[in-house]
């Protein structure tokens, strides 16, 4: 038996002298990280001056905007369910990456975000240190689950350590870790420790479960509404394993399109929850908010009851009330979920005949929306069951969550409740950084491109071959719709004036291609996937309908 006194500590046999930002790096390493999104500046040079030593391993993206750094490093992680890691300076650095920090946070993406700070000794000081901004820490935990600061070197493994313990436990949630100029040049004996493992699957209560597997198994018209968290659980197969025991039509989420294939009768778009949602006696909600996005609390007819399952506790009742409310991850939960359910379960005919018209009903009038419908489905025509669609803020985006079939999980992105503009032509980038061997195609307007236009330059710089699509109709156009709808052609700020996008292509040394069609966009996609190049291709469009409104939604 080795006792205490006759070896040093392990701890200390391992302990290496190094610098803060030297730690930095090897702690990143040890969590497996190996892509950056990251924009340098001086309160960062002793992470950058380490970095180097470690070039080979590190693929570094650098941006031209630090909103680019959090969008990337988002879309990386929705695509590929690894952390997504920007790096920023203060200050500004930080407060440009927050907007994809709340992106992140609005879609449950374990996106770590790294800040510099300003000397230690001046934080919170007032000084007028270059990027200083009062209370930095505290304005970032308005979009993170946790934000912490290392001043020792000492102290940077286990605060790298307590960052990736955030983003694989729990509800997946940005984070932000933040580590001040002089620490990352500061030097001490310090011991990187084993990694973090990797999630562990909770299913919950059993005799919670058990109360639900009764009530949906002895239900007469069940109904699920899945959501985003079976995205980030992995859990489509459980999902579709229970919904098929139930012979229940599966409401998906904006979030959650793709937990279950779209070719299969009872994946049922949101569109359907109108119709669906009335007949059901029990609703399992399913790593969802089920929210109106609205509020207040829905409340349910009566005879209806709910269930929910959730990986974060704090979600369960918050939009609905609900008779059973289980807090698990939605993959070993949902799976003990179905065992006990097939034991408590009716005997029950297939409704494929009956949910397939269903669908095929809500498909044919969402394909009365033109132009958006064609549009959609021209991109989609073109690309691959496991193609991935980053929808921006936009009107065949908005069509796109509505209508668009989708195959596979994680292969549609949306920007969730945020829906901020310049989100996703930068999110695009960051997938097919997580994802090069696949198709990516980035749908933007107009005005949200103009947000991320500058990253033409990254995709250009670091090869990335997203095909851009911005859909021109030289206006914020849904801000134009309801100010010419709804307040009397009042029309403020939102007429744009925009560049030459097949000159702007050239000047960025890419590819362009103008599409005025469904059949001419078809094909420039095909062609730009073929091709596997950076692309930019304007489709000059007009005003559009109202989806929603056609649809009789709102
Ligand atoms: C960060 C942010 N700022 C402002 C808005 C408000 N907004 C919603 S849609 C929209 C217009 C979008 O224009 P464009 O990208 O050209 O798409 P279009 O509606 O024309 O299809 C605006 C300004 C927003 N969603 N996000
Ligand atoms: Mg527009």
């Amino acid at each position: 038996m080795v006792t205490a006194q006759s070896t040093p500590t392990s701890a200390e046999s391992r302990a290496q002298q190094m610098t803060g930002g030297q730690a930095l790096v090897a702690s990143l390493k040890n969590e497996g990280v190996d892509t950056l999104f990251a924009l340098p500046g001086v309160q960062l040079d002793g992470f950058f001056h380490a970095l180097w030593e470690e070039r080979e391993h590190f693929r570094i993206v650098h941006p031209r905007h630090e909103q680019a750094t959090t969008y990337m490093a988002d879309g990386y992680a929705r695509v590929t369910g690894r952390e997504g890691v920007a790096v920023v300076v203060p200050g500004p650095g930080l407060l440009n990456a927050s907007a994809g920090l709340s992106a992140a946070y609005s879609c449950n993406s374990p996106v770590l975000a790294i800040s510099g700070q300003i000397r230690s000794d001046l934080i919170d000081k007032g000084v007028g240190a270059l990027h200083e901004i009062p209370n930095q820490i505290g304005m970032i935990r308005s979009v993170t689950k946790h934000a912490a600061r290392a001043t020792e070197p000492e102290a940077i493994p286990a605060t790298v350590a307590e960052a990736f313990r955030q983003l694989r436990t729990g509800r997946p949630r940005p984070v932000e870790v933040e580590f001040p100029v002089d620490t990352l040049f500061a030097s001490g004996q310090i011991e990187i420790g084993a990694p973090v493992p990797a999630r562990r699957l909770t299913s919950g209560d059993p005799d919670l479960i058990e109360q639900a597997a009764k009530l949906l198994g002895n239900a007469t018209n069940p109904m699920i509404y899945a959501g985003g968290g079976i995205q980030r659980a992995g859990a489509g197969t459980e999902l579709l394993r229970l919904a098929e025991l139930l012979q229940a039509p599966v409401i998906i989420s904006m979030n959650g399109k793709g937990a279950i294939s779209d070719r299969h009768y009872l994946a049922q778009g949101i569109y359907g929850e109108r119709d669906l949602l009335p007949q059901a006696d029990v609703i399992l909600v399913a790593g969802s908010r089920f929210s109106t996005g609205e509020g207040p609390v829905r409340t349910l007819a009566s005879g209806q009851v709910a269930i929910q399952i959730d990986i974060d506790p704090e979600e369960i009742g918050r939009n609905v009330p609900v008779a059973v409310g289980i807090a698990a991850d939605l993959q070993a939960g949902l799976a003990e979920l179905a065992e006990r359910t097939e034991r408590h379960n009716r005997s029950r005919p297939s409704r494929k005949d009956e949910l397939a018209a269903f669908k095929q009903a809500a498909a044919e009038q969402l394909g009365s929306i033109e132009p958006q419908a064609g549009l959609a489905m021209a991109i989609r025509a073109e690309l691959p069951d496991n193609g991935i669609v980053v929808g921006e803020y936009t009107q065949i985006a908005y069509w796109s969550f509505l209508g668009m079939p989708i195959y596979e999980p994680n292969t549609f992105i949306g920007p969730g409740y945020q829906g901020a503009l310049g989100y996703g032509f930068a999110t695009a980038l960051g997938a097919k950084v997580g994802k090069p061997d696949v198709p990516v195609v980035s749908i933007n307007g107009d005005g949200g491109f103009g947000y991320s236009m500058n990253e033409l330059s990254t995709m250009v710089q670091h090869e990335i071959p997203v095909v851009t699509i911005v859909f021109n109709d030289n206006a914020f156009g849904n801000v134009k719709r309801i100010q010419a709808e709804q307040y009397g052609g009042r029309l403020l700020a939102s007429e744009l004036v925009n560049p030459d996008y097949l000159t702007l292509a050239k000047a960025f040394g890419i590819t362009g291609r103008r599409a005025h069609d469904a059949a001419e966009l078809r094909t420039a996609i095909r062609e730009s996937i073929k091709l596997d190049e950076p692309t930019l291709i304007e489709v000059p469009v007009t005003a559009m309908p109202n989806p929603w409104k056609v649809l009789k939604l709102r």
